[in-house]
């Protein structure tokens, strides 16, 4: 027998609310991130928490009206409490489910230290190593989130504050997994967007490591995805994209380009681990379906991989 859906009742006094058009709100401060010139992400915004300059950009802390905190860098919209942690969860356990002994994990960037607490929710993660070259974003991210920055205090964890090229490139030692939690390519971050970054990181994986790398919106910025999925297609036997949906960032579409010498993210996912894990990850976005799903792609994607 079929279940009997419900219809909604009518309801004479108006209770959805009909969106305002703006006008009303006419005086409230508004926070636009534009983009290619023609869109952006517009955000209501209740009060500036700090702002301050430190040697490499400007950094800026604001109390949204519906998503909670949020952290500016170079007037680039980073993370905000009401996210639901889409991105980092994404970054860290597609490929932490993905390799069978993620031991030694290795953050280039990440200041915010979201990816790295997400990081540390896997028992199986003896060293996570988080390189970012702004000290001042982990300060500031200290004092404002606390959800996003809990894994500072890990034992396990370990900051290094310098460029994570110079670092790669004067390294011996090897990683299971490398991640890139970029900002966007521009200023010192271009760099690290570039196939030559990528071969070296390459080098310091170990015989089965996997590289993530953030890589854009594939709506505004379709053209740097499928250029760095070329480049990595390249240098890695596997390469395959995935996308999240992040409702802070440039088209609320994102993508990352998981890379790897051995394991495949879905035949290689486990289950048993996954399992055990879950409930208590506490986890806002990822789960199981999130990891197979997520590397659907849209046909338009697709085209230009
Ligand atoms: N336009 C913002 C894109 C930012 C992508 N990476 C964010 C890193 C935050 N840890």
């Amino acid at each position: 027998m079929s279940a009997k859906i419900k219809t909604k009742r009518a309801n004479k006094s108006a209770d959805v609310k009909i969106s305002d058009p703006g006008l009303a709100d006419a005086g409230a401060f508004w926070y636009t991130e534009r983009h290619d010139g023609h869109s952006g992400n517009t955000f209501k915004i209740n009060r500036i928490i700090e702002s301050t300059q430190s040697k490499f950009q400007r950094i800026d802390v604001v109390e949204t009206a519906g998503l909670g905190k949020a952290l500016i860098l170079y007037g680039s919209l980073m993370v905000a409490e009401g996210d639901h942690n889409a991105y980092n969860e994404m970054l860290a356990h597609v490929p932490l489910f993905s390799h069978p002994k993620p031991e030694d994990v290795l953050i280039i960037g990440g200041g915010d230290c979201g990816c790295l607490t997400n990081v540390l929710k896997h028992p199986e993660v003896k060293r996570a190593t988080m390189c970012e070259l702004d000290k001042e974003v982990v300060e500031v991210s200290k004092r404002h989130f606390p959800r996003l920055t809990a894994g500072v205090k890990d034992k396990r964890a370990k900051l290094i504050f310098r460029d994570g090229k110079n670092f790669l490139e004067t390294t011996r030692k090897k990683w299971d997994l490398i991640l890139l939690d970029l900002s966007d390519p521009v200023g010192p971050a271009a760099e690290l967007f570039q196939a030559s970054f990528h071969r070296t990181i390459y080098e310091r994986l170990n015989d089965d490591g996997i590289l993530v790398a953030q890589s854009e919106s594939p709506f505004y910025n379709l053209d740097i995805t499928a250029s760095m999925y070329g480049n990595l297609s390249n240098i890695f036997p596997q390469v395959h994209l995935y996308t999240c949906h992040m409702i802070v960032y440039p088209s609320a579409y994102w993508s990352f380009t998981f890379c790897s010498k051995k394991y495949h993210p879905q035949d290689d996912f486990d289950h048993e681990r996954y399992k055990r894990l879950a409930r208590k990850m506490k986890n806002d976005y990822y789960n199981d379906d999130i990891h197979f799903g997520s590397f659907a792609l849209p046909e338009f994607v697709r085209r230009a991989l």
